[in-house]
């Protein structure tokens, strides 16, 4: 199937993110983009660069000033001074506005650049750099691009996104994720000929941002499998299995935890109750995160290439006109295949 893949996805380099108070190297890296190109490549994909779209493609999604947040976010933060004192040249913020802070004060945004970052980020370990918004809007750009391909009589259209998006919301950002590209991608399909879209998130956290952007419409579908996030795992807060949706929306989401080395045994069946859960959709979003995997360092899920090839035949044969998007998959050496083979699984299935 056709891959949408833009270079500018380098941009976003991040160098260290702190997690737990300490600066570790980080995993969402450029690195993650090139191998899943050359593994295209090598699988003789086609790869097509991603239209330019508009802000108005944007707030579909996201909150205006979250937008302006990001896009500003850096520069300011240089003007600041804080690269030189104390010596931090990404974002990162220090401070976060618990709802108990205020009671029933109204909520004013402050001034400093560090307490800022944390009025829209959910966590540290999530840097802004020089050209992190860029390759945010380049990522947003690939999946949607995808929609509109599928839009136009595609079966089925891979988006290469770097920086990933599920736990992105209206306005936050957090898990290594900017712009939530699989919500961009479902608000597309729906805006065109697709009355209801279901998403199936296979990355191995619970993608809290897309969850929470369709919670209460029935319009888009969210089915997630994950690591249990009541196990201790990230994104800590949503993800548990009574989250089913509210007022139009109850009914309309679905979260499958599996426990800590959960392997393919748990986790197929588990992928074919998220396909039950959108069967009858009009369209399809796959939050293709393959940190599922065994050797991957950010799950201790033990999913196998096996099993993704699985779920790749498992979703093909829901017959529906499906857009993949990239979320997380973290160990370098087995990122791109995996990636591959599961779409390979989903075409056979699928068929031509
Ligand atoms: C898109 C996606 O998969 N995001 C997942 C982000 C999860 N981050 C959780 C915290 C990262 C800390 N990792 C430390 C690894 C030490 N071995
Ligand atoms: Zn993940």
């Amino acid at each position: 199937m056709p891959a949408v893949w833009s270079e500018s996805h380098r941009l976003h380099d991040p160098h260290g993110e702190v997690w737990v108070g300490v600066t570790i190297p980080p995993d969402e890296v450029p690195a993650r983009g090139e191998v899943i190109r050359a593994a295209l490549v090598t699988a003789g994909a086609r790869i097509v660069e991603p239209t330019p779209h508009s802000r108005g493609d944007l707030t579909t999604v996201h909150d205006p000033d979250f937008l302006d947040h990001l896009a500003s976010a850096h520069g300011r933060w240089v003007a600041a001074g804080y690269p030189n004192n104390p010596g931090q040249d990404q974002v990162v913020p220090y401070v976060f506005p618990l709802p108990q802070i205020f009671g029933s004060l109204p909520r004013r945004l402050p001034v400093a650049e560090s307490a800022r970052a944390g009025w829209y980020a959910m966590d540290t370990t999530t840097p802004v750099g020089p050209g992190t918004y860029a390759a945010a809007v380049a990522a947003a750009d690939c999946a949607l691009t995808a929609a509109d391909m599928v839009l136009a009589g595609e079966r089925a259209v891979y988006a290469v996104c770097r920086p990933p998006g599920h736990h992105a919301g209206r306005d936050f950002y957090g898990g290594a994720c900017f712009l939530n590209n699989a919500a961009l991608a479902a608000e597309q399909l729906r805006r065109g000929s697709a009355a209801r879209v279901g998403i199936v998130d296979l990355d191995a956290h619970h993608g809290n941002g897309t969850q929470m952007l369709f919670y209460e419409r029935s319009d888009v579908v969210y089915a997630s499998v994950h690591i249990d996030p009541d196990a201790g795992w990230f994104p800590h807060f949503v993800g548990r299995a009574d989250e089913t949706g509210a007022g139009p929306g109850q009914g309309a989401n679905r979260n499958e935890s599996l426990p800590e080395g959960a392997g393919d045994a748990e986790w197929v069946p588990a992928v074919g109750r998220l396909c039950a859960a959108v069967a009858g959709c009009d369209a399809l979003v796959v939050s293709l995160g393959v940190d599922g995997h065994v050797d991957d360092p950010e799950s201790p899920l033990r999913v196998s290439a096996a099993g993704y090839a699985e779920a790749g035949r498992r979703i093909g044969a829901l017959g529906l006109p499906t857009v993949f998007v990239q979320e997380g998959g973290y160990e370098l050496s087995t990122l791109g295949g995996l990636v591959v083979g599961t779409l390979a699984a989903f075409e056979e299935e699928m068929g031509p």
